[in-house]
């Protein structure tokens, strides 16, 4: 059953990514992966099979964005912006510029060449809708995190102002804001730590990539005219970015 159109979903070659994509084609989309790592979205690609397709893309690559978004035609109806991610926990003090910059040029500028790429083809859809995978971070600050919290701002900013010069298109536009998730990010955030990575999870039962993408199908599968505006959601033990309740043994 692929009767919902076609949804793109950015970053699918790992955790929420990945997961999106499984249960958009569950839920009756033909999906296509994009994401660096190649062999990773063709295997899951295929593992989904039906009308799944994988091809390269870097977001912050224009001319590699023109590539995957010609591959996808004219007749996106769901794009669902999820590549993205955190580098470094460094204080402002001694931040790393080039960090910052490819935090934003992923996290901002990806979610702006993806979504300029494919808004004609969502608004001739006749029902087309932008999905963003923002954060927690995207609205409250925590030390170490300025430079993921102000590309996550920027990038709630450029939904905020999508959703407002959209009115009256036939297009929606979500923002899920999801706290501690356990995939692949804190590895990435630490450079392949994966000590560091593991202590971040410890102690609590944070969110699976299977939990985010059961909201995101949930909100791409309401009626046209309902927008789901923006979900924020969290592990129970996760009150705040910096307040979180660890059992010891
Ligand atoms: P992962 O590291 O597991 O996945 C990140 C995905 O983004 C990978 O598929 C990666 O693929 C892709 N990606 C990174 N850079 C690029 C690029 N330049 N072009 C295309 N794809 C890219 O982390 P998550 O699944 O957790 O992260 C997904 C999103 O969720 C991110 O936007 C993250 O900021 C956000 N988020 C995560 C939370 C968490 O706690 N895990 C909480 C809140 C939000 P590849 O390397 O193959 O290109
Ligand atoms: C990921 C959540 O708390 O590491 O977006 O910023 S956090």
């Amino acid at each position: 059953m692929n009767g919902r159109g076609t949804a793109v979903v950015t970053g699918a070659s790992s955790g929420i990514g990945a997961a999106t994509a499984r249960a958009l084609a569950a839920a009756g989309f033909s999906v296509v992966l994009g994401a660096r790592r190649a062999e990773r979205i063709e295997a899951i690609a295929e593992e989904i099979g039906g009308a799944a397709r994988a091809y390269p893309l870097d977001v912050t690559d224009q001319s590699s964005v023109d590539s995957f978004c010609a591959h996808v035609g004219a007749d996106c109806r769901v794009l669902v912006n999820n590549a993205g991610g955190a580098l470094g926990l460094d204080p402002i003090a001694t931040a790393d510029e080039t960090k910052w910059q490819r935090m934003h040029d992923t996290n901002v500028m990806g979610v702006l060449r993806m979504t300029r790429a494919l808004l004609r083809g969502l608004i001739e859809s006749g029902d087309g809708h932008v999905i963003t995978i923002g954060s927690v971070a995207a609205f409250e600050a925590y030390a170490g995190g300025a430079g993921y919290n102000a590309a996550k701002h920027a990038a709630r900013a450029v939904m905020d102002v999508l959703r407002i010069e959209l009115v009256g298109r036939p297009v929606r536009v979500s923002e899920i804001d999801p706290g501690l998730v356990e995939t692949e990010f804190s590895l990435v955030r630490f450079d392949g730590d994966q000590a560091r990575a593991d202590a971040v999870y410890d102690g609590i039962t944070p969110l699976t990539a299977d939990d985010v993408a059961e909201v995101v199908a949930f909100v791409a599968t309401r009626p046209s005219h309902v927008d789901i505006d923006q979900v924020v959601m969290r592990p129970r033990d996760q009150a705040r970015v910096w307040l979180v309740h660890r059992d010891k043994p």
